[in-house]
């Protein structure tokens, strides 16, 4: 009984938990192409100032049928990367570029 207990436990935690957490991807095929761009919350966890990338948790995005996850996100040339610190929850804007790939473009609303 105790092992079946931890099995559940196990599972349920893989189920909820750390699915997309540091995965690295992008949605260039999980949009429909209808809607090229959408505001979400999302935290800051990291900003790479070098390759002005930002790590985010981002909260779900039905326009682009993603789900909430943590994933990195380029940063347009727009938004000023000092102005952010890790840790901060703000409303950010995401735009799919010509170039399919999304990145944000405006912090704040
Ligand atoms: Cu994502």
């Amino acid at each position: 009984m105790k092992k079946l207990v931890i099995a559940i436990a196990l599972s349920l935690m893989m189920a909820t938990g750390t699915t997309h957490a540091g995965m690295k991807h992008d949605h260039k095929n999980m949009s429909n192409g209808k809607v090229d761009e959408a505001m979400t919350m999302i935290k800051i966890n990291n900003i790479d100032k070098k390759n002005r990338t930002l790590n985010v948790d981002h909260d779900k995005i039905a326009a682009f049928g993603w789900s909430a996850m943590t994933m990195d996100l380029p940063v347009s040339k727009k938004v000023d990367l000092d102005t952010l610190k890790e840790g901060q929850e703000v409303m950010a804007t995401i735009k799919k570029g010509r170039d399919k790939k999304f990145r944000i473009i405006k912090i704040g609303h």
